[in-house]
């Protein structure tokens, strides 16, 4: 890691959100690219979070102040990431699946297709298939976008496929779906059209998919 990155990481892992919103914006300052402070400082902090979750020496109070600093170091990258000239690729509607409220990656994922050129349509988190249904009824999206962070919220995403096939609407969108547990067989035995690893696949993926 860049030796600048090293305070915007231990901001995140102490959830201090005033440190991490000044040392993201030194580490700009000195010339990092939004890039580098999200996949270098930003992401590997809150793995480490988790890791430090798993082993018991972090609870979910610890969890949530360290997403809140990371969404204080993001609001800075925010601008920076989703900057862009391209011309208007279609509408995604997106969402954390229901019963899940873990919202950082989804963000991260809809400021990545922002930047690609899609028109984003942000349902939150814990979004039931038939929210799903209704907002693709509303808004035609050519992509549901869906993320899940826990095991136990993955079948909603097969449930929102199929409430989307019983609604007559899967002919008309392609389904996306991407967060921590999924893979790409996952995606493949539900049904999805894809699917990626993180969010500038998923920006990738989304313009292949349209
Ligand atoms: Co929770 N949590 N959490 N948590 N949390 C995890 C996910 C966990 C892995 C921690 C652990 O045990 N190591 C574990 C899940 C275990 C499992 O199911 N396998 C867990 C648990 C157990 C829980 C609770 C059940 C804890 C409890 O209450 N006992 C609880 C559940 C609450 C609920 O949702 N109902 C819970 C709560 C929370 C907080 C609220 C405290 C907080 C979330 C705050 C928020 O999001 N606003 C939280 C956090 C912060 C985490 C960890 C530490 C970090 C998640 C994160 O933001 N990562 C997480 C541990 C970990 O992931 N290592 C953990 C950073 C983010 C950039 O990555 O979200 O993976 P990620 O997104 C990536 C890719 O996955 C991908 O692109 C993103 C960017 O590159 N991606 C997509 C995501 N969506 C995509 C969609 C796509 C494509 C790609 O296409 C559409």
């Amino acid at each position: 890691m860049d030796p600048k990155l090293q305070p915007v990481y231990q901001a995140i892992l102490d959830g201090d959100q005033k440190a991490s919103h000044q040392h993201v914006q030194s580490a700009l300052d000195a010339g990092l690219s939004a890039e580098e402070i999200l996949t270098q400082g930003l992401i590997p902090a809150m793995a480490e979070v988790g890791n430090l979750f798993e082993c018991g020496e972090y609870f979910v109070p610890e969890m949530l102040i360290s997403a809140r600093a990371m969404q204080a170091g993001l609001s800075l990258l925010k601008p920076l990431l989703v900057a862009s000239n391209v011309a208007s690729m279609g509408k995604v509607i997106i969402g954390t699946v229901q019963g899940d409220l873990h919202d950082i990656g989804k963000n991260l994922v809809a400021m990545m297709m922002e930047g690609a050129g899609f028109e984003i349509v942000d349902l939150g988190t814990d979004v039931s298939p038939d929210k799903f249904v209704e907002a693709a009824r509303k808004h035609t999206p050519q992509i549901v976008a869906m993320s899940a962070l826990l095991t136990t919220t993955m079948p909603k995403m097969e449930m929102t496929i199929k409430a989307l096939g019983e609604a007559g609407l899967r002919k008309n969108v392609k389904v996306m779906i991407g967060g921590a547990p999924v893979t790409e067989d996952y995606a493949r035995s539900i049904g999805a059209d894809g699917y990626a690893t993180d969010a500038s696949r998923a920006a990738s993926t989304a313009k292949f998919l349209v």
